[in-house]
Formats: C-alpha cells, sequence, structure tokens
C-alpha cells in the first residue's frame, strides 16, 4: 500500500513537472515577438523599429562589421557589447508607447536607432 501511493505521488510531481517545462518552454520560444538589429560600419539596421506597446520582445543583434559594437539604450537600461562576427540579444519588457532610442556606443556618430512603441 505505501510502495502504490509512493509511486503515484512521484508520478503526479513527474507529470506536473513535465507540463510546467513544456509549456514554460512553448511560452518562451514560441510567442516572444523578435526584432533583428545588424551592427555594420558604424551603422545600426534598421534604424526604426515598430513595436506593440505592453509587450515582452527580444532584440537579436548581429555584429556583422569588422570591429567591436555596444548595442546600449539608456532609457530601456541595456547595454551589449559584441565582438566581430558574434550574434547576442537583449530581452525588453513591456514597454509604454513612447519612442525610446538606442545606439553603438562605439560609433555614437552614426550608429542610432529608435524603438517606436505604438
Ligand atoms: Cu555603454
Amino acid at each position: 500500500m505505501a510502495m502504490w501511493t509512493d509511486w503515484l505521488r512521484v508520478s503526479v510531481v513527474g507529470l506536473v513537472a513535465l507540463w510546467l517545462v513544456l509549456g514554460g518552454a512553448q511560452a518562451h520560444g514560441a510567442e516572444l515577438l523578435t526584432f533583428e538589429v545588424v551592427a555594420q560600419d558604424g551603422r545600426l539596421i534598421p534604424d526604426t523599429l515598430r513595436v506593440p506597446a505592453k509587450t515582452r520582445f527580444k532584440i537579436v543583434i548581429r555584429n556583422q562589421g569588422s570591429d567591436a559594437v555596444e548595442f546600449e539604450s539608456i532609457e530601456l537600461r541595456k547595454e551589449k557589447v559584441l565582438a566581430p562576427g558574434v550574434t547576442s540579444f537583449v530581452v525588453i519588457a513591456p514597454l509604454k508607447p513612447g519612442t525610446y532610442r538606442y545606439f553603438d556606443e562605439f560609433h555614437p556618430d552614426t550608429g542610432q536607432g529608435r524603438i517606436i512603441v505604438e
């Protein structure tokens, strides 16, 4: 009797854990809105991203230039240094409508962009 209830308890815990892992993976993997920014020759391409308000999203940054870049947004409190050839990402929490600037801190004269949240 004890063995049967132990087995049942372990099975239920296992199924709940599996359900959480599968559900969690799907929520994070499949549904996260993703944008891509390419850094190249001191430019950030595109220089404008249009994003819906109150939606978590991800920006994938690809450094296709020949020197390091630093993707930065002061308003969003994000910064990410990328060596040449490196791809990385930042995840942005849901935002209120407005314009949020981003730039390449290593190429600030030309590497400017904005996120328009609407
Ligand atoms: Cu910085």
